[in-house]
């Protein structure tokens, strides 16, 4: 498998499950500013939409949409249970914490960057990931990782938004407990190896 990726954006999520699920993949560098490959390959060529992350299977399947992957990558190796088993009430739940990290959190981060964007309203989007946040961390009191006790896929993504926050304004020890809970995810073995991998540590 192949996986299309930036350093520090969306992409090291699913980059972070393949290394928790045990999967070898070859990473894949795109620019997502020219949308070219390293060697110069148009970029466009392989997803036309421009984005990563993509995950192209061994047959030359390629997959988008950070959820989907994730998922994905789980169901190949369940016994690393990074999600729970599909059709039970719990995998939909670890669905709509992937729906809400994506279109709350993850693409209210968009706007913020945008040059386009007016201030007034990216002053309003950073109050509304503000609120977001803001409840997500209502729903760790107690726990370790979103699910509960053990990490997941969903885990994976959340961490990857914290990584952000700094670009924006925001400082993670506003939530004492988001902030415990980035440590604990940063200090898991595989994520430090993505990481690491992708340069954002030594
Ligand atoms: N709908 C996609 C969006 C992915 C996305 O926003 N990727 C960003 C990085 S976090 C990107 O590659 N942006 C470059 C571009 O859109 O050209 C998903 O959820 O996977």
């Amino acid at each position: 498998m192949k996986l299309y990726f930036a350093p520090g954006v969306c992409s090291l999520s699913p980059h972070i499950c393949l290394r928790e699920a045990g999967l070898s993949v070859e990473l894949v560098k795109v620019d997502i500013k020219a949308h070219t490959l390293d060697d110069g390959t148009d970029y466009l060529k392989v997803n036309p939409n421009g984005y990563v992350p993509l995950l192209e299977l061994d047959n030359g399947e390629r997959l988008t949409e950070g959820p989907a992957i994730v998922q994905y990558i789980a169901d190949l190796n369940p016994a690393a249970r990074l999600a729970p088993a599909a059709g039970t009430v719990e995998r939909a739940k670890l669905q709509s914490w992937l729906g809400f990290i994506g279109t709350e959190i993850h693409k209210g981060y968009s706007p913020i960057f945008n040059p386009a964007a007016n201030a007034e309203f990216k002053a309003w989007q950073k109050q509304r990931l503000i609120d977001r946040y803001t409840w997500i961390a209502a729903q760790l009191e107690g726990k370790q990782y979103v699910m509960g006790e053990a990490f997941t896929v969903a885990d994976a993504y959340l961490f990857t938004t914290l990584g952000w926050m700094g670009f924006v304004g925001l400082d993670v020890a506003q939530w004492p407990i988001l902030q415990a809970y980035r440590e604990r995810v940063a200090s898991r073995p595989r994520v430090q190896e993505a990481m690491r991998a992708e340069g954002l540590i030594k």
